[in-house]
């Protein structure tokens, strides 16, 4: 692996090209987690910030991108609830200090059967929990995110409950995979990718990482989430990208890669845990993934 003096000096021409130059840099180190999937091509900044889900800002593809800016992402703390030892507010800019950012690059793929590979900056959220010391009844974590009907056009619309939220077991949230981001592409996160700081689950499905988090909360009973009030039926608290389920309404066999458009463009095979069963299968040993979706 490069060192990271070596690696800065490769920014210019690095495994994603140039940095886009749109927003302030985000400085990152390799990542000390293994599994980043460098053998795929990464999506292009274009692409993977003009083709987006954040509800809050309209349902179409592009209309985060289009409408995000009104997002006010300055100040911005994120409030630490529920069962741990130290709760509180945290400023967004002592959540940066946390740890130090890495680099990931990880793909994203979505229930609707697309996926992107993006290179995120940010750290584990363990790093946070372990801050924060969960109690010994603590089995959950609750992620909501902003849902301010002054910035955000759709918030009161009847298309979801605000605010969105999500959920993971505690182990899920503790799994050194799981990453608090602040960045992608080197820059601080773009709006519509869920700028100040977001969640990026790599085995889940794209809901999974809720965007924009203002408080993270520890329960001891499973939480509700965004998808899963919207429809019970087709989707389910736990969400693992698993290509042997069927949503209800369509396969998950196979995925587009945005940016390989084009109607002869040549599906590409989903993989179970979306390519990290090997890191994260355990989590799941002696559950039925048919009933647990
Ligand atoms: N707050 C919020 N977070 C959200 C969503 C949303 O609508 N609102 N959509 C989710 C869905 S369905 C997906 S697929 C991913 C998309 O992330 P991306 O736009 O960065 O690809 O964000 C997730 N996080
Ligand atoms: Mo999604």
């Amino acid at each position: 692996m490069a060192s990271w003096a070596s690696r800065q000096a490769l920014a210019e021409s690095s495994a994603w090209g140039d940095r886009p130059g749109k927003l302030a840099p985000l400085a990152s180190k390799p990542s000390t987690v293994a599994a980043a999937l460098a053998m795929e091509k990464v999506t292009a900044y274009k692409d993977a910030t003009s083709y987006n889900n954040y509800y809050e800002f309209g349902t179409d593809k592009a209309d985060p991108g289009v409408n995000a800016h009104t997002l006010k992402t300055s100040p911005w703390s994120v409030e630490i609830e529920g069962l741990v030892k130290k709760p509180g507010k945290l400023a967004l800019e002592d959540l940066l200090k946390l740890s130090p950012m890495e680099e990931r690059i990880y793909r994203l793929r979505c229930v609707e059967g697309w996926s992107m590979v993006i290179p995120w900056v940010g750290y584990s959220l363990a790093e946070l929990i372990k801050k924060v010391e969960p109690l010994g009844n603590a089995k959950y974590v609750e992620f909501v995110t902003l849902a301010d009907p002054k910035t955000m056009p759709f918030v009161g619309s009847r298309i979801l409950d605000w605010p969105y939220t999500e959920g993971l077991r505690l182990d899920e949230a503790m799994h050194p995979l799981t990453l608090l981001s602040f960045g992608m592409y080197g820059e601080v996160l773009p709006n519509q990718s869920g700028a100040p700081v977001r969640l990026v689950v790599p085995w889940k499905y794209g809901f999974k990482s809720g965007k924009s988090i203002v408080k993270i909360r520890f329960t001891e009973k499973q939480p509700g989430t965004a998808w899963n009030k919207a429809a019970a039926n087709e989707y389910g608290f736990y969400s693992n990208v698993n290509p042997n389920v069927d949503h209800p309404r369509w396969s998950q066999a196979t995925e587009r890669r945005i940016g390989e458009d084009g109607l002869f463009a040549k599906k590409r095979k989903t993989l179970m845990f979306n390519g990290y069963e090997a890191q994260v299968g355990q989590l799941y040993a002696g559950m039925d993934l048919k009933k647990f979706y």
